[in-house]
């Protein structure tokens, strides 16, 4: 098993909290600046050690003897006896405490002494009896924000779903943007990837002089703790309980920049080999020819598109950026040309107050119109899910009916924009619908769903959504796996059966933009695309302000290598109507 630098860094920021729990001066900052250096080191430090053993380690930044000498303990024998002694000492799970808003070592120390506090089941338990209230420094609010910390970090292993956290980067960014000297802002990290969550943001700025930058950054508003301070690169939490990291690099280095911490990870190790095959040397500030093991000359590094060129590569889109293949297709000039976030021209998923949404038909239209659609098909709930006011086939009808008059009125404004009659249409036990054929064939788009018996085996789910994807009226499965990210799991079924199924009956799948489901993932759409089944990009808005959720659907599309011509909602709605059954 080998040894990586994160591990490294963690557990010196352990030693570095242990100490700091007792007081001792100096010591836990100088192991902290080693983690964090150690932390964000190219070079693996086991590499490090294998060719320059102990004297080598010393020469990283920040690390004297003493500190290199438990590196190479931890490195020979995967332990460092003086953690485990500091341990021993306060034997808490500190990585998971110290993640919680609010504890520091401190406080976490006092906690043990205090209440015997050793894990986060032990934290939870003192602050909900209301024991914590009653230690000194713990008052009711600071109580509050423990249960909200600990119940993220409980759900979410730290990671937040992309959608939900966005508003606040973007924001970031357009603030830092306004600053004097500032030239770009860049979102960088899994959020450019699109990854359905985030383990924290990253930005890049190129500016004039990076200090004004680093100096407004700690100190914007919904900054809440300040990680790091530095002179190109600071790091801070903000109020919606994630960290963001900023750098600012100069204008020559931003292309190679953008692709470092672009990532993924193992994106950047197969680019890193291949620079290396061909006699060069990639890092964040360029592409380096390389003569007698030094650079010799920079050969790409202020645009991304350089950087690949000049490594025999086609540009490759972030979301593809995660070693899944990408490489070789770049290499052989064969990627995919990715749907385009404008592409999409018509929502397929759209619950109107007829159901359980806020909005109206009507309202609908204009903000549809307005964000640039072509169309939108309306699929109220239907009427075995009473909770969600589900339409039987009287109202379906009628809503028909208004929907005719909708549209009648939109042409004699000379509007070009359609509204389709559709439904969510529920899957029952046995993988029949709660809406009669005789309507649904009425309809222009048949949306059906699984909202209930999510704990069917996998066997019979699996059957119960092919028999609904055989009816000849269902058009797409909507949602097809269930999932919500950090709350619930996906129904147990057989994927590749689901999508053998599709392929056969002609049934769309789903790409659900709302943020938090985002099924199908990245995965499944790969292997839909590969199997030739179609897909649609929809937002299930149950208000106006869900319809820019189709950004999150077609980031999942893109992370899915999915073209056009793969979603069917990206064509005009004549020729949209004909992909369906
Ligand atoms: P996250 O934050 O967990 O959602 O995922 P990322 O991909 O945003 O990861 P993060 O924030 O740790 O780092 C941002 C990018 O910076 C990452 O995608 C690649 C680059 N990077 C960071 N640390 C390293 C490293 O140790 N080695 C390499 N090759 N690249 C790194
Ligand atoms: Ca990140
Ligand atoms: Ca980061
Ligand atoms: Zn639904």
């Amino acid at each position: 098993m080998r040894i990586t630098n994160a591990e490294i860094a963690a557990i010196l920021g352990e030693i570095a909290e242990y100490l700091e729990m007792d007081d001792v001066p100096f010591k836990p900052r100088a192991y902290q600046k080693v983690a964090d250096v150690i932390g964000s080191l190219e070079e693996e430090v086991v590499e490090i050690y294998k060719k320059g053993g102990l004297k080598a380690i010393e020469k990283i930044p920040g690390v004297g003897v003493s500190i290199a000498e438990k590196i190479e303990e931890y490195i020979k024998t995967g332990r460092i006896q003086h953690y485990e002694e500091l341990k021993k000492k306060i034997p808490v799970d500190l990585r998971t405490l110290s993640a919680v808003e609010g504890l520091g070592p401190k406080k976490i120390k006092k906690l043990y002494w205090e209440l015997d506090i050793k894990t986060l089941a032990d934290l939870e338990q003192a602050a909900l009896s209301g024991a914590l209230n009653k230690v000194d420094g713990f008052g009711p609010k600071s109580t509050e924000n423990i249960i909200k910390g600990i119940e993220f970090v409980k759900t979410s292993g730290g990671r937040l779903v992309l959608g939900n956290v966005f508003p606040a980067i973007a924001h970031i960014k357009s603030e830092l943007e306004g600053i004097k000297g500032v030239e770009k802002v860049s979102i960088v990290g899994s959020a450019r990837r699109k990854k359905e969550t985030v383990g924290d943001f990253d930005l890049l700025v190129v500016a004039k002089d990076a200090q004004p930058v680093m100096d407004f950054f700690v100190k914007m508003r919904e900054v809440i703790r300040v990680h790091a301070h530095g002179a190109t690169k600071s790091s801070v939490r903000i109020k919606s309980g994630i960290d963001v990291d900023i750098r600012v690099v100069s204008k020559e280095s931003y292309g190679a920049a953008l692709v470092y911490f672009t990532g993924s990870k193992a994106h950047n190790v197969l680019l890193r080999q291949l620079a290396i095959k061909k006699g060069l040397k990639l890092n964040e500030y360029g592409l380096f020819r390389m003569k007698g093991g030094k650079e010799e000359k920079m050969v790409a590094g202020d645009t991304e598109e350089g950087i690949y060129n000049t490594l025999g590569l086609e540009y490759i889109e972030p979301e593809m950026r995660e070693d899944v293949g990408e490489m070789e297709l770049a290499q052989n000039h064969k990627l995919p040309s990715l749907i385009q976030y404008d592409a999409i021209k018509g929502d397929l998923q759209i619950q109107t107050n007829w159901s359980d949404g806020a909005n109206t038909i009507e309202e609908y239209v204009d903000a549809a119109m307005r964000l640039g659609l072509e169309y939108i098909v309306i699929t109220d709930h239907t009427k075995r899910l009473t909770v969600a006011n589900g339409l039987d086939e009287t109202r379906l009808l009628e809503q028909m009916k208004v929907i005719d008059g909708v549209n009648a009125k939109l042409k004699k404004e000379g509007k070009k924009f359609t509204v389709l009659k559709g439904s969510e249409v529920d899957i029952l036990k046995d993988g029949t619908l709660d809406i009669a054929d005789e309507v649904l064939k009425q309809l222009d788009v048949v949306g059906a769903s699984v909202h209930s018996y999510f704990n069917l085996s996998r066997e019979a789910q699996t059957k119960r959504i092919i028999a609904a994807m055989e009816n000849p009226h269902v058009d797409i499965i909507f949602h097809p796996t269930g999932r919500v990210i950090n709350r619930r799991p996906a129904y147990d079924i057989d994927i590749d059966a689901i999508i053998d199924a599709a392929k056969r009956t002609k049934t769309v799948l789903e790409i659900n933009a709302f943020p938090d489901r985002l099924d199908l993932k990245d995965e499944y759409v790969r292997k839909c695309i590969k199997a030739g089944v179609k897909l649609s990009i929809d937002t299930d808005a149950h208000a106006v302000a869900h319809l820019p959720f189709l950004v999150w659907g077609i980031g999942q599309a893109r992370r899915g290598w999915a073209e056009t011509s793969d979603i069917i909602n990206a064509w005009p709605v004549e020729k949209m109507k004909k992909m369906l059954k």
